[in-house]
């Protein structure tokens, strides 16, 4: 049987990084046969393409082409991991997907949403997340947590209108498409997070079986 393929989404400072982990341990100790893996990335050429990405000096990248690289990467991705993990019954647990391109090309840059419907279209065929779990805070807050890093990336150092953007998208994205996801409140302490993880996880593997 066909795995399963989550995703993972939220804004700057969500705490993507802080709850993959949980989520891997929770599917793993319900005996899911697992493979974790990121966007952009995710494969040795995706990886490379990544540091083209998030390079900070690459401030002459054009929108489009930064959608065409996140696109390139997702093509290797598929093919290489994602789709042959699936089809060996497998499930698949994604560090962001194409709702990240509608969110921050399609949102924040704004790229038009019909260019990115066209490059899902051919580079995923069918495929499509059956669960994605967005990880939803006040961008104000979210940020407040982000500036502790040392280096910003070429995305991490964009304004806070860029990023009620990005969160904007991302909640039209759910309110279109109720039942691919789930929203997690990602502004309270992580314990209480991770409670929140745990009870959406334990009713959505419950509706799958
Ligand atoms: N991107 C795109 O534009 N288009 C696409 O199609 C795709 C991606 C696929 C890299 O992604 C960039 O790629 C991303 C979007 C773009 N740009 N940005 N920004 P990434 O996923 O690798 O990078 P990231 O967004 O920076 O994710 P991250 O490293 O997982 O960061 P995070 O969500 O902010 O998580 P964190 O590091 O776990 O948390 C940040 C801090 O907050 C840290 O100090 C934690 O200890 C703290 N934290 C976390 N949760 C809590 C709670 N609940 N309470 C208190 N403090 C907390």
């Amino acid at each position: 049987m066909r795995g399963r393929f989550i995703t993972l989404e939220g804004g700057e400072g969500a705490g993507k990084t802080s709850n993959l982990q949980f989520i891997q341990q929770f599917l793993e100790n319900a005996g899911i046969d697992l493979v974790v893996t990121r966007e952009p990335g995710g494969t040795e050429l995706g990886e490379a393409i990544r540091e083209l990405l998030l390079d900070h000096r690459n401030t002459s990248m054009l929108d489009d082409t930064e959608l065409l690289l996140m696109f390139a990467a997702r093509s290797q991705h598929i093919n290489q991991l994602i789709t042959p993990a699936l089809n060996e019954g497998k499930w698949v647990l994604c560090d962001r997907f194409t709702d990240a391109s509608y969110a921050y090309q399609g949102g924040g840059r704004g790229v038009d949403q019909s260019r990115i419907q066209q490059l899902e279209q051919w580079v995923q065929g069918d495929l499509r997340p059956d669960l994605t779990l967005l990880l939803d805070l006040p961008v104000e807050q979210g940020l407040e947590r982000a500036s502790a890093r040392s280096e910003p990336d070429r995305f991490e150092r964009e304004k806070t209108e860029f990023f009620l953007r990005v969160r904007e998208a991302y909640l039209e994205r759910v309110r279109a498409d109720e039942a691919r996801y789930r929203i997690i409140d990602a502004s309270q302490p992580l314990p209480e997070v991770h409670q929140q993880l745990n009870q959406t996880l334990e009713n959505v593997l419950a509706s799958w079986t």
